[in-house]
């Protein structure tokens, strides 16, 4: 093996030791006119909620099997190849078992894990996807977790992958 050809396999090991790491990181995407991008910061539920408020978003709200798709291709894009546990814009803090979306959404699609929810102790009421059988599922979680959280937006995100919010784009079209 000569000199470049032993760095080359050095680079490799390398690479695929970068291809193992479980922790998230960024990503974003487009579905149906809509805009994602994943927060890989582990963060409590109401944090992660007033965040993606803070940025004309709101906390993913998944209402078909399609967009369950996007979001589980989504999920495995930034963690290479896992799944990891995330946020999602559904709960049930009012009123137990009485589960909404946070943009007003109707609540009829859902793909609960097969043991929740649960309200274990009697204290779940946000939702996180977690990774069951390779796929994502709903898990009711108490809020103060710290997880990756997902922001939705009702327009794309732009060509650099970032949050184009309503805001945004009005100052690019009022730019010369
Ligand atoms: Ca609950
Ligand atoms: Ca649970």
């Amino acid at each position: 093996m000569n000199k470049k050809s032993r760095l080359v396999g050095v680079l490799i090991g390398v690479l695929a030791g970068l291809a193992h790491a479980d922790k998230p990181v960024y990503v974003a995407g487009n579905f149906n006119g809509h805009g994602y991008e994943l927060i890989p910061t582990p963060t409590p539920w109401h944090l992660a909620k007033k965040k993606a408020e803070e940025k004309d978003g709101y906390l993913v709200v998944i209402t078909s099997e399609k967009e369950n798709e996007f979001i589980t291709e989504l999920v495995r894009k930034s963690t290479n190849g896992e799944l990891c546990e995330v946020w999602i814009g559904l709960e049930d803090e009012k009123s137990e078992g009485d589960w909404r979306w946070i943009n007003g959404e109707k609540y009829t699609y859902n793909n609960w894990d097969k043991s929740n929810p649960s309200n274990s102790d009697g204290a779940e009421n946000a939702v996180q996807l977690i990774k069951t059988d390779e796929k994502l599922q709903w898990n009711d979680r108490s809020s103060d977790r710290r997880c990756a959280y997902i922001i939705e937006y009702d327009h794309e995100m732009d060509s650099n992958g970032r949050a184009s919010s309503g805001k945004t784009k009005s100052n690019l079209r009022s730019t010369r």
